[in-house]
């Protein structure tokens, strides 16, 4: 089924207000789009390059400042997500005292709110509806869309319908990013809400995560594709399992820095710095440094292999990426081997790998256009679950038309 367009979500949300909110017009419609990492899996949070692309699945917000009434500003805000149950579609909460709570889908929002700016005068009540094509539990961001959309909401209604320049980006992906730290209990690093805010249509972005800078790579060969294929599983164990990681990471930095001066983060470490500290660390953190350093430097060697169109390269090091993050990481599953491993026996196909945090969710492919009906049919074939679009690096976070 291919994505609707922005402007069908757009008139999907003005419904879903419109029946929420009988007699009422919103005034301001914004965007943000989930995204896939085509490589640099799990060293945003140990300082180190990741390589995702903000993909053609979205969320829009519409809404309308609400103007008198209660005493506390207040947000009443509708979704018509399949996920929520139908008597928690519809929340009103306070804008002051945030905190956790029920229904969850709702502490993103408030989440997001709670570390707005918010200039002198406001904060201001807002009635609000929420639509979405990014899958839920898919991998794919739909938590960082659903954030970011927020806050690109609340920027445009507290500046006159107007998103806040761009170059205040960073201050936008880490508001969203301690929205999700501190209302979804999830330890992220900060790629999903970087890229959600500061995706460009037909690129993709470098992201140097140790000081947050970043340079856009044109993707604008259109006889190469990347195919999402979803396995339709998510394993539990992913949100502890996560939390582990990290700190096995901090660890290994840890005996690194005891060592050697001069070493901020585990994404600017040296292999031989690591292999200095082997004896002192167990092997299990080894393996997952090990993973970390290794994937900066894959991610540095892709962005230059799709700048030059080595596909073949981008395609090699992407399934390096998917080994080491199977072998030393140890982040995937079965589900996902065993679609990198049918996507790799397919003509036409340069490399496959998991993308995203694992334990389940999707794979990224890169393959050529030409093969794309081909490889959805073989992927089908040997994994009947498994449910694939192509999707070409669309545009971040922004305001669009009513
Ligand atoms: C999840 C996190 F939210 C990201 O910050 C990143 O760590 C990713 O997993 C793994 O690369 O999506």
């Amino acid at each position: 089924m291919p994505a609707p367009s922005t402007a069908e979500l757009v008139a999907r949300a003005k419904a879903l207000f419109a029946a929420s909110f009988p007699g009422e017009t919103p005034t301001i419609a914004v965007a943000a789009p989930g995204r896939i990492n085509i490589i640099g899996e799990h060293v945003d949070y140990s300082g180190g390059f990741v390589f995702p692309m903000a993909i053609e699945r979205e969320t829009v917000i519409v809404g309308q400042p609400l103007v008198g009434g209660a005493s506390s500003p207040v947000a009443i805000v509708a979704t018509d997500s399949d996920a929520v149950s139908a008597d928690t579609r519809i929340v009103e909460f306070s804008l002051t005292g945030l905190a956790r709570g029920q229904p969850k889908w709702a502490n993103y929002v408030k989440g997001v709110i709670a570390n707005f700016n918010f200039p002198a005068g406001a904060p201001v009540s807002f009635r609000a509806a929420i639509c979405s094509s990014v899958p839920l539990g898919a991998g794919l961001s739909s938590s960082a869309a659903l954030e970011v959309a927020t806050y690109t909401f609340l920027e445009a209604l507290t500046n006159n319908g107007k998103a806040r320049d761009e170059s205040t980006f960073v201050e936008k992906a880490k508001a969203c990013q301690k929205a999700e730290h501190d209302f979804a209990n999830v330890p992220c690093g900060i790629m999903d809400q970087f890229i959600s805010a500061l995706g460009h249509k037909d690129h993709a972005l470098l992201i140097d995560c140790k000081d947050n800078t970043a340079r856009q790579i044109p993707l604008t060969n259109h006889n190469v594709q990347i195919l999402v294929t979803d396995t339709h599983v998510k394993h539990s164990l992913d949100g502890s399992e996560y939390a582990t990681r990290r700190a096995q990471c901090e660890t290994a930095l840890a005996a690194i820095q005891a060592q050697f001066a001069g070493v901020p983060f585990l994404g600017v470490a040296t292999m031989d710095q690591l292999n200095a500290v082997k004896d002192k660390i167990d092997p299990v953190v080894y393996r997952r440094a090990h993973h970390a350093i290794a994937e900066c430097k894959r991610t540095l060697d892709a962005a230059d292999a799709f700048t030059a169109n080595n596909y073949e390269l981008a395609g090699k090091l992407m399934v390096e990426s998917h080994n080491s993050l199977r072998d030393d990481y140890e982040v995937s599953c079965p589900e996902l081997d065993t679609l990198v491993k049918l996507a790799m026996e397919c003509k036409g196909v340069y490399g496959a790998r998991m993308t995203g945090g694992g334990f389940g969710g999707c794979t990224v492919t890169l393959l050529e256009t030409s093969a794309v009906d081909s490889v959805i049919a073989h992927l089908k074939q040997g994994y009947p679950k498994a449910e694939s679009f192509s999707t070409g690096p669309a545009a971040g976070a922004r305001v669009v038309s009513l």
